[in-house]
C-alpha cells in the first residue's frame, strides 16, 4: 500500500494548525510558540505540497512596517529552501478584541471599515506569494442573542463586504477567488452562513458570484448534523468546491478539529472516494488541531497521520470501485440508472404514465440493496477485501 505523501499529492496545511499551542477554554497552551520557518520545512519533509495561512499567523497584530518586511523576507525565504507552496491564504477577523461583534457584519461601523482593510492588506500579499485561493472563515460574523442584528442587514453589509473585495481584486488585476468557509458556531453562539448551503444560496446574491466558492470543512457540516459528503456533492454540483478543510468530527458537539479520518471514518472514506472521482483538483487541506496531550513529537506524528490516512483512504476507495463484486452490488441497486433522465428526449409531461395505470405495489416490491453496497465498503475499509 502506498501511503508515502508526496507534493503531487497535493497535501497543504495552515500554520495554525500544527502551530496550535493548544490554549482552550479551560487552560493554557500546553506546547511552546513554533517557528512558522520550521514548519514549513518539517511539512515538506513529510511530503507535503504547501502551508497556509492568516496574516496574523506570520505576523503578530503589534509587529510594526519594518519587522513585517523583515519576517516576510525570512518566511519567503524559508518557502523557497523547502520547495513549498502558499495555494491559500485567509485573513484573522477573529482574535483580536477589536472584532469581538464580527468584522465584516459588525454593528460598529468604524470595526468593518478597519476589518475590509486588513483584508485587502493581505490580498497584496497573498497575490504577492501567489496564493490563488481566499479563504473566509467569519467566526465572528454572528451573535448571542436575537436582538443583536438583524439577520437581513447584517446580510446586507456582509454582501457589501465581498462585493467591495471583488471590485478591489479585479481592479488590481489579482487572480484570486474568495471562498467562503460556512461554521454554524462557535465562536459566535450563531454564525451567520452557517452551512454549506446557505452559503451557497448567498454567493448568488453577490455581485460577482462567479469569484466566489465554498471552503467547507469536514467537522463545521458535521457539528450540524449535517452529512458533510452530500453537502460536497451539492458544492460540485453547483461548481463551487473552490477548496476544502479536512479533519474529523465526533457528530454534533463542540469543534473538535480532529486528525482527518479520526472521527467519521466511513464518512471519510466515501468523501475520498468523491474527491478522487469528483472532479476536485485543488489542494487537499488539512485544518486540524494536534491534541491539546501531544508535545512536539505527537504534532509532527499527526500531520504525517493526516496525509497517510487519506492515502490509505484513496487506495481503499480504488479496490472498492474496482472489485466485481461491488460493480455487481451497484447494479442491482440502480445507482446507474440514477443518471438516466427521468423524461427521455423528446417526451414532456404529456408521456408520463396515468397514475391509475401504474401498479405501484409491483414497483414497491422491487429491493435496493443498499446493506451489501454498505457492506462491502466497510469490508474494504477494514481491507478484508
Ligand atoms: C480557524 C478556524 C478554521 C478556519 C481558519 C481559516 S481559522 O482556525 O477554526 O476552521 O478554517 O480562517
Ligand atoms: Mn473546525
Ligand atoms: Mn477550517
Amino acid at each position: 500500500m502506498a501511503a508515502e505523501p508526496t507534493p503531487a499529492d497535493k497535501f497543504t496545511f495552515g500554520l495554525w494548525t500544527v502551530g496550535w499551542q493548544a490554549r482552550d477554554p479551560f487552560g493554557d497552551a500546553t506546547r511552546a510558540p513554533l517557528d512558522p520557518n520550521v514548519s514549513v520545512a518539517k511539512l515538506a519533509e513529510l511530503g507535503a505540497y504547501g502551508v497556509n495561512f492568516h496574516d496574523d499567523d506570520l505576523v503578530p497584530f503589534e509587529m510594526t512596517d519594518a519587522e513585517r518586511d523583515a519576517t516576510l523576507k525570512q518566511f519567503k525565504a524559508a518557502l523557497d529552501a523547502a520547495g513549498m507552496a502558499v495555494p491559500m491564504m485567509t485573513t484573522n477577523l477573529f482574535t483580536h478584541p477589536v472584532f469581538k461583534d464580527g468584522g465584516f457584519t459588525s454593528n460598529d461601523r468604524d470595526v468593518r471599515r478597519f476589518a475590509l482593510a486588513k483584508v485587502i492588506r493581505n490580498l497584496d500579499l497573498a497575490n504577492e506569494l501567489g496564493a490563488q485561493t481566499y479563504v473566509c472563515w467569519g467566526g465572528r460574523e454572528g451573535a448571542e442573542i436575537d436582538a443583536a442584528k438583524d439577520v437581513r442587514v447584517a446580510l446586507d453589509r456582509y454582501k457589501e463586504g465581498f462585493d467591495t473585495l471583488c471590485q478591489y481584486v479585479l481592479d488590481q488585476g489579482y487572480d484570486i477567488k474568495f471562498a467562503i468557509e460556512p461554521k454554524p458556531n462557535e465562536p459566535r453562539g450563531d454564525i451567520f452562513l452557517p452551512t454549506v448551503g446557505s452559503a451557497l444560496a448567498f454567493i448568488n446574491e453577490l455581485e460577482h458570484p462567479e469569484m466566489v466558492g465554498v471552503n467547507p470543512e469536514v467537522g463545521h457540516e458535521q457539528m450540524a448534523g449535517l452529512n458533510f459528503v452530500a453537502s460536497i456533492g451539492q458544492a460540485l454540483w453547483h461548481k463551487k468546491l473552490f477548496h476544502i478543510d479536512l479533519n474529523g468530527q465526533h457528530g454534533p458537539k463542540y469543534d473538535q478539529d480532529l486528525v482527518f479520518g479520526h472521527g467519521d471514518l466511513i464518512s471519510a472514506f466515501f468523501l475520498v472516494d468523491l474527491l478522487e472521482r469528483g472532479g476536485y483538483d485543488g489542494p487537499r487541506h488539512f485544518d486540524y488541531k494536534p491534541l491539546r496531550t501531544e508535545d512536539l513529537d505527537g504534532v509532527w506524528e499527526s500531520a504525517s497521520a493526516n496525509m497517510r490516512t487519506y492515502l490509505f483512504l484513496k487506495e481503499r476507495a480504488a479496490a472498492y470501485r474496482a472489485d466485481p463484486r461491488v460493480q455487481e452490488a451497484l447494479a442491482i441497486s440502480g445507482v446507474d440508472e440514477l443518471a438516466t433522465p427521468t423524461l427521455a428526449s423528446g417526451e414532456t409531461y404529456a408521456d408520463l404514465p396515468r397514475v391509475g395505470d401504474v401498479d405501484a405495489d409491483a414497483l414497491a416490491a422491487r429491493g435496493y440493496g443498499y446493506a451489501l453496497l454498505d457492506q462491502l465498503a466497510i469490508e474494504h475499509i477494514l481491507g478484508a477485501r
